[in-house]
């Protein structure tokens, strides 16, 4: 369901998110060492106040801070995570709240109950689970928006979660519909990917309340396609409990990079931009709109999103359809690709674009990779994820002008 012309486009529907908490860079060394590489919770200094843009046709500098101080340490990293997520916040994706005053949970017929409070509001929402028929309690689990497109690994949960149900994209008329509004009011500024990315860490929280679901909190995946692709990198970017993001599909808001996708596009390309994209759905918030039409003054591009989720695994899964910008997908992962480069564990981002299927419709021949991420990162094996192909090609001299350095 992706437009063949940028005229229509409607896509079925699905959804996904996370916080700026200050930056232990990363929660998600719990298991192997060669999965991630640990970083000592750094002190950073203040986030930023007013700041004024300045435009950059290039991708952002990932080592460098908003002030120009170079980020040589890991701790520093973890840092420039911190403002890059708050940069995204600001200019992109709205405010991501943190855990509210109250959560509980309970757990009957493989249905996770997940109840909030805050500031007298309630809301209560659902997930169901379903379990592995190999394995052992507790089980890995996958959060899939509208229970993702993936087909279900040995040996872990799959946990279906309704994201359309916490913010609606139908279109741009949904925005402030869904529970995280009626918690946070209907001029929240989180889009409805923030919102969803919110109810994935309170889907995890429940998670940790609730030993009788038999889901081992330290190896959560998540995934979603399409639309839904974009919430899951979201979630991944913005929830440290999250050891394996799996995006599928995403395009634009996604794997792609706006200022790639806005060159393609004027070199002809039939390519979702981010111009054409604020007029679909509420998935960004409305400070975003303000942006579209001046990409090289944002502060960061969808590699920076990406390079919030290093060190933890992060496997990208594409197709070549025109629409979701193949090309910009490719060069954008290749750019964020150094964020683990720096950190010491290059291969716990993996990059997959293979064709010649549907929109969505997972092909065989992408099996063995996904499922040597899904080992790695959720079955604590070793296996060889060095995984990165394309049809396509990226110049880094066109959009990249800062090295990346080895982080001590
Ligand atoms: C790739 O994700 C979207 C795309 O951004 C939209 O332009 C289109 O309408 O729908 C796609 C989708 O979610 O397909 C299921």
């Amino acid at each position: 369901c992706i437009p063949s012309t940028q005229a229509s486009s409607t896509i079925p529907t699905t959804t996904l998110v996370t916080s700026v908490t200050p930056p232990p860079a990363s929660s998600a060394s719990s298991a192997s060492a060669t999965r991630a590489t640990s970083t000592s919770a750094a002190t950073c200094s203040a986030l930023l106040g007013s700041i004024s843009l300045k435009a950059n046709a290039k991708l952002n500098d990932l080592f460098t801070m908003f002030n120009g101080d170079k980020v040589t340490t890991k701790d520093k990293f973890a840092c420039r995570q911190a403002e890059m997520s708050e940069l995204i916040q600001r200019y992109e994706l709205g405010t991501l709240p943190g855990r509210p005053a109250t959560v509980t949970a309970s757990f009957s017929g493989n249905t996770l109950t997940i109840n909030c409070g805050d500031s007298g509001k309630s809301i209560s929402f659902t997930v169901t689970i379903t379990y592995p028929s190999s394995g052992s309690a507790p089980y890995p689990a996958i959060i899939g928006y509208g229970g993702g497109s993936l087909p279900a690994p040995a040996g872990v949960a799959m946990i279906n979660f309704n994201n359309d149900n916490i913010a609606a994209q139908v279109n741009t008329g949904s925005r402030g519909q869904g529970k995280f509004y009626d918690l946070y009011g209907k001029t929240h500024s989180a889009g409805a990917m923030t919102a969803w990315a919110w109810g994935v860490s309170r889907v995890i929280d429940a998670l940790e309340l609730t030993p009788s679901a038999r889901i081992d909190t330290t190896r959560i995946g998540v995934t979603g396609c399409s639309r839904n692709g974009k919430g899951a990198m979201v979630a991944g970017a913005f929830e440290k409990r999250i050891v394996l993001t799996l995006p599928q599909e995403s395009g634009a808001g996604g794997s792609a990079c706006w200022r790639i996708s806005d060159y393609l596009h004027s070199q002809g390309a039939n390519i979702q931009t981010a111009s054409e994209i604020i007029g679909e759905d509420p998935w960004f918030a409305t400070a975003f709109n303000s942006y579209v039409n001046q990409v090289p003054t944002l502060p960061f591009d969808h590699h920076s999103l990406a390079a919030l989720i290093a060190p933890r695994g992060l496997f990208v899964i594409d197709n070549n359809i025109d629409w979701l910008g193949p090309q910009s997908c490719f060069g954008c992962m290749t750019a964020a690709r150094s964020a683990w480069q720096a950190l010491g564990v290059p291969n716990n981002i993996g990059y997959s674009q293979i064709g010649s299927h549907a929109h969505c419709a997972f092909p065989s021949n992408q099996q063995s990779q996904l499922t040597a991420f899904v080992q790695k990162f959720l079955l604590n094996q070793n296996t060889n994820t060095a995984i990165f192909q394309s049809d396509f090609t990226f110049s880094p001299s066109q959009w990249v002008d800062w090295t990346t350095p080895t982080l001590s």
